[in-house]
C-alpha cells in the first residue's frame, strides 16, 4: 500500500514523509517532475497543471477498520473541488497518485458522468466494516455506490456517493476479498462520459514493480494499451485517474523507471498517441 500520507495525493510534493534510500528511486517531489518529464513527448496536449497541497490530521483514530479516515477525507475533499473545476473548465482531467482512494474525491468531484472503468486486481469494494486490512485503498468503491450507504465516517461528511453498481465495469480483477464478492455488480452503458480509473497494480507486476501490492498474472502492456486507446477512440474518456504508482518502492532505478514509462504509455495512449504502424481508419 501506498503510505497513508499520499492518500488521495496527486503531484503532492509537501507531505513524502520518508527519506528515499540512496539510490533508490527519485527523491522526495523528483516523481512528478519524472512524469511529466516523460510526458514532454505529447505536443499536441495543452497541459495546464496544477498541484493540491494536503494536512496530515492529528489524532486520526480508526472508523471500525478503516484507517486514517479523515486525513484521506479531507484530502478527498479537496481532490473532488479540483477536480470539479477542471472539468468546469472543460477540460480532461488527469489525477496521478497515490493511494487509490484518491478515487472517492476523484470521481465524486467528476460526478454524475458514469460509467468507471475500474482497472485494477482488487475489487477496491470494501466497507469500513469488512475491510480486514483497514487500508482506505481497498475501499474507494464501497464510498462511492449508492447502494451500499457507508456513511458516519468521519472526514467525509461532505461526500454524496454518485454511483449506481451498474455504473463500474471491472477490469483485471485477480484478488478479491471474500467480503467483497458479494458486493459486485458488471454492467455498464457506454453512451455517457467515461472515467477511467486506472491502478497500475492492474498490470502484470514486471511492468510495474514500484507499486504496494503486485499479484501476478496480471494485464500486458499490449492489452493496457488497447484498452487506453479503445476508450479514447470512444470519445468519451472524460477524466482518468493513474494511481498506486510509488517511486519509493523501486528497488532499482530500472524499476521505477519502467514503472513511470509503463503509466506514461497508458496515459497517452488513452489521451490519443497512436502507437508507430497503427492507423487512424478501422479496416
Ligand atoms: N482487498 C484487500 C487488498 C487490496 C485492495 N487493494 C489493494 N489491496 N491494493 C484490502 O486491503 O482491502
Ligand atoms: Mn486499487
Ligand atoms: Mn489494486
Amino acid at each position: 500500500p501506498a503510505p497513508p500520507m499520499l492518500a488521495g495525493a496527486p503531484l503532492q510534493r509537501s507531505t513524502l514523509p520518508l527519506p528515499v534510500p540512496p539510490g533508490v528511486g527519485p527523491a522526495p517531489g523528483e516523481h512528478e517532475r519524472l512524469l511529466f518529464r516523460h510526458s514532454m513527448p505529447a505536443p499536441w496536449c495543452d497541459v495546464k497543471d496544477r498541484e493540491l497541497k494536503f494536512d496530515i490530521i492529528p489524532n486520526d483514530h480508526p472508523y471500525h477498520n478503516a484507517k486514517n479516515p479523515r486525513t484521506v477525507g479531507r484530502a478527498n475533499e479537496k481532490l473532488a473541488s479540483a477536480v470539479e473545476e477542471v472539468k468546469k473548465d472543460g477540460r480532461t482531467c488527469l489525477v496521478v497518485g497515490g493511494d487509490h482512494s484518491l478515487a472517492i474525491g476523484s470521481i465524486s468531484g467528476h460526478a454524475k458522468t458514469e460509467p468507471v472503468i475500474w482497472f485494477d486486481a482488487h475489487a477496491d469494494i470494501n466497507t469500513p466494516l469488512t475491510s480486514l486490512s483497514g487500508n482506505m485503498h481497498g475501499q474507494p468503491v464501497a464510498f462511492l455506490l449508492k447502494e451500499l450507504k457507508v456513511s458516519g465516517v468521519p472526514g467525509f461528511e461532505w461526500l454524496k456517493p454518485c454511483l449506481s453498481a451498474e455504473d463500474i465495469v471491472y477490469i483485471g480483477l485477480r484478488d478479491v476479498d471474500d467480503a467483497e464478492h458479494s458486493l459486485m455488480e458488471d454492467t455498464f452503458k457506454a453512451s455517457k462520459p467515461i472515467h477511467l480509473s486506472f491502478d497500475v497494480d492492474g498490470l502484470d507486476p514486471p511492468l510495474t514493480p514500484a507499486t504496494g501490492t503486485p499479484v501476478p498474472g496480471g494485464v500486458t502492456l499490449r492489452e493496457g494499451i488497447y484498452v487506453a486507446e479503445q476508450l479514447y477512440k470512444t470519445g468519451l474518456l472524460s477524466a482518468v485517474d493513474t494511481v498506486e504508482i510509488n517511486p519509493r518502492l523501486g528497488k532499482t532505478q530500472e524499476e521505477v523507471d519502467s514503472t513511470v514509462n509503463t503509466a506514461v504509455s497508458i496515459i497517452l495512449s488513452g489521451f490519443g498517441k497512436a502507437r508507430e504502424g497503427s492507423h487512424s481508419c478501422s479496416y
